[in-house]
């Protein structure tokens, strides 16, 4: 490597260092006592330090465990905000807490006066999600993960980017090589595991199609149309197909993996 290529490479690179030491969220509150009592009194948050400067000028700093930067697009924001609380919810920045038991969080918080926006479910990722409108006008997440990182890298959808791009690429060779066509039904069955059961049918005009979740994860159904069924483990949705034409749709959690297509024939 020639001595310019060197200078610039970053500074560190060296197996899981960071140049960055701590990420700190600062929050300007107008009831400053209410969020210390909230943050630090209920939720429990140790004070690192506080200052009291000119003017009543005060600030706490409450240690608030290892911190991790989550970047999302909007779609991957707009799923977030569906299972953890059924519709488009979140600012743009919000603040995700892990905890050991997020119904006892939950509940010590909300009789602290936080407003309860979503209670606790468990996500299609596997964790434990509730949404609180909490003090200093933060929309807080608390989450509990239901198994270890390592355990969910290995689901479909999750991994490293450079993981998940071999990943797709399977998915797609495999789907490609399938060898049988439509089968002619109006019941698709999601089984276990990440599936569409015929993936591809075929109905006639008007035929009202049924998708079952058979599985023990939450899924979805996302039609052209952008109709939206999300399906928790169980449950059924219908729809009723009026044109002739092809609907390829998919799971809209697990987008790389699951997908289907409805042929709708014109009636003779
Ligand atoms: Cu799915």
């Amino acid at each position: 490597m020639r001595a310019h290529e060197a200078a610039r490479a970053p500074a560190t690179r060296a197996s899981g260092e960071s140049p960055v030491l701590q990420l700190r969220v600062l929050v300007e509150t107008d009831d400053y006592d209410a969020a210390i009592r909230f943050y630090r009194d209920e939720l429990g948050l140790p004070e690192q330090a506080a200052f009291a400067g000119a003017g009543e000028a005060r600030v706490a700093i409450l240690d608030a465990g290892r911190a991790t930067l989550e970047l999302a697009n909007p779609a991957q924001r707009r799923l977030i905000d569906e299972a953890e609380v059924g519709h488009p919810s979140g600012p743009r920045i919000r603040v995700a807490l892990e905890v050991a038991d997020t119904i006892e969080v939950t509940e010590r918080l909300v009789a602290a006066g936080a407003a309860l926006l979503s209670s606790p479910r468990e996500t299609p990722w596997r964790s434990l999600n509730a949404r609180l409108d909490a003090p200093a006008g933060l929309q807080l997440t608390l989450f509990e993960e239901l198994e270890p990182l390592a355990e969910r890298a290995g689901r479909p959808g999750f991994g490293t980017d450079a993981s998940r791009a071999g990943a797709m690429m399977q998915s797609i060779l495999t789907t490609r090589a399938a060898p049988w066509g439509p089968v002619a039904t109006d019941q698709i069955d999601l089984p276990r595991s990440h599936r569409f059961d015929p993936a591809a049918v075929v109905v006639s005009v008007g035929a009202a199609v049924r998708w079952t979740n058979r599985d023990q994860f939450t899924h979805s159904v996302r039609l052209p149309d952008r109709t939206h069924f999300i399906l928790r483990p169980g449950e059924s949705a219908t729809y009723t197909f009026r044109q002739p034409g092809e609907y390829p749709y998919y799971c809209s959690f697990h987008a790389q993996d699951m997908h289907g297509t409805v042929i709708v024939e014109a009636r003779e």
